[in-house]
């Protein structure tokens, strides 16, 4: 006779916490969000730790090179994709280790057509003050000029004064060319009193800016995540296919942790690639998803360093209605996190796990947080920004960026092109979507912290672990969920609030 659990599963929305006392030292400024990502031995240091409890989600439309250094810069850990060829991905992921820090790729260019109008316009949204001057206004095309607030007066001006005339021309700019070291680079921002550098390739094309301020980088990110030499550190997604030809490349590449992107990781597959790469190579590697301790339990005794919690609750993922297969998170994660501390107990072996999916609002990851998740990874959170490799379109009034999941056909077409010749999937585990644009990861991830660590206090937690064994968790009835929200009100929108 099959199995019955006595409980429904449940989600985090189902969840409340209940505050406990909150001396005066526990503030925000006290809270310290660091956490393993990989397993240690108790009284060891783990080997890596993130300084903020997030990672980006495996996948396509999520984790480029782009996002993994913008999330590395904030003390995070970006997965990059695995859904396509193994150069693709190594190139992706040699970008992220070869990464100068203090090298920044321009955010703010016009083209010498703008105007003083666009310039301003510009800095208030971006809130930089150099604007790289460049034939076709990218990043990367033929730099014409640079433009600082040295160079204009808004009292005088008029905002229709084209860029063109009063630029920084090219022939007046100091610059460094491709192979400038930084500390090149900061010798030019000191003798000449600049406030930037531009480096250009051979061409005169703009490659990157490097600013005074970035002398003191590490004053701006603080929490930005290293490795030894100074690198970001950064991760990859694998499968249980190719991962004989993948892994080496990956590992050569510099890559510093692994992961085998599956809905289901309760699989001999996976334990045979988890013992293939640690009996190869000297690289930690997480597996799953599972959803329940057994699977949890067997993926540690497969050798996996970190075990990856969730199956069906992503915002794209259609698994449970397709296959009829997964858990609400918030249970899943309560029993694998009473697994992990047992193990601990027994063995003196701590394996982190990360709860991957299904998180809403943010408070969400403070739920997870608390219910014993050591970091969660996250698809919807980080697909909505500029640092996502997806395209932002403008619908309706709104802006948004295209999302889609990895179990989509979408997803899939690569394997099409690359593993020749297959159909289209039999079925899709995944949707095609869109999400809210919202903005940059770093302003949103502030955002997101503080209301953590806000809530951190109200709990009487400086830490994530002091967040876990002292947290006070409720269910919460239907009728009280409503009572969450605004309610009985009528919003200003003019819509009407829950009753
Ligand atoms: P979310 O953050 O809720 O958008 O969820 C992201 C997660 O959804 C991913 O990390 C992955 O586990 C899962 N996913 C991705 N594609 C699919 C699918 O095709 N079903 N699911």
């Amino acid at each position: 006779m099959a199995h019955y659990y006595k409980e429904p599963s449940r989600t985090f929305s189902e969840f409340l916490l209940l505050p406990n006392l909150t001396t005066k030292d526990c503030i925000p400024a006290n809270v310290d969000l660091k956490t393993p990502i990989v397993k240690f031995q108790k009284d060891e240091k783990p080997a890596i730790e993130l300084n903020v409890p997030f990672a980006s989600a495996v996948m396509q439309a999520v984790s480029d090179q782009h996002m993994a250094i913008a999330l590395a810069q904030c003390g995070g850990i970006s997965f990059i994709y695995g859904s396509q060829t193994v150069a693709d991905q190594v190139e992706m992921v040699r970008k992220v280790k070869e990464y100068k820090a203090g090298f920044v790729v321009s955010r703010s260019n016009l083209t010498p057509n703008h105007t003083l109008r666009d310039v301003l316009a510009l800095n208030e949204r971006n809130g930089h003050s150099t604007v790289a001057v460049t034939d076709d206004g990218t990043p990367k095309g033929k730099l014409l000029g640079i433009v600082t607030s040295r160079d204009y007066r808004t009292s005088r001006d008029s905002l229709d004064k084209p860029v063109s005339e009063f630029m920084t021309p090219y022939s007046s700019l100091i610059y460094g060319t491709l192979g400038t070291t930084l500390s090149e680079a900061n010798d030019l921002i000191w003798e000449h009193k600049l406030n930037c550098v531009p480096i250009v390739d051979g061409d005169q094309n703009l490659v990157y800016l490097v600013f005074r301020k970035d002398y003191d980088r590490h004053k701006e990110n603080p929490l930005e995540l290293l490795d030894n030499n100074k690198s970001y550190i950064v991760g990859a997604g694998i499968n249980t296919k190719d991962y004989k030809e993948r892994v080496p490349a990956l590992v050569e590449a510099g890559v510093d942790i692994l992961v085998i992107d599956s809905s289901d990781g309760f699989s001999e597959w996976q334990r045979e690639t988890v013992q293939y790469v640690k009996a190869n190579f000297n690289v930690k590697i997480g597996a799953g998803n599972v959803a329940d301790k057994e699977g949890f339990m067997y993926l540690v005794e497969s050798g996996a360093d970190f075990v990856k919690v969730g199956i069906g609750g992503g915002s794209i993922c259609i698994t449970r209605e397709q296959k009829g297969i997964g858990r609400g998170q918030a249970s899943a994660l309560i029993e694998i996190a009473e697994a992990r501390d047992a193990y601990f107990e027994e063995t003196g072996t701590y394996v982190p796990i990360c709860s991957d999916g299904g998180i809403v609002h943010d408070y969400h990851i403070t739920m997870a947080l608390a219910m014993g998740a050591n970091f969660v990874m996250m698809g919807r959170y980080f697909a909505r920004f500029d640092e996502s490799p997806t395209k932002k379109l403008k619908i309706g009034n709104n802006y948004v960026k295209e999302y889609w999941a990895e179990g989509s056909n979408r997803a899939r077409n690569w394997e099409r092109y690359d593993l020749g010749g297959k159909q289209g999937l039999l079925f899709e585990e995944g949707v095609d979507s869109y999400v809210p644009y919202a903005g940059g990861l770093r302003e949103n991830l502030d955002k997101t912290t503080s209301k953590i660590k806000s809530t951190m206090c109200n709990c009487g937690a400086k830490t994530i672990r002091g967040l876990q064994s002292e947290a006070r968790i409720t269910l919460v009835s239907s009728t009280s969920l409503v009572e969450g929200g605004a309610h009985d009100v009528i919003l200003k929108d003019g819509s009407m609030s829950a009753e």
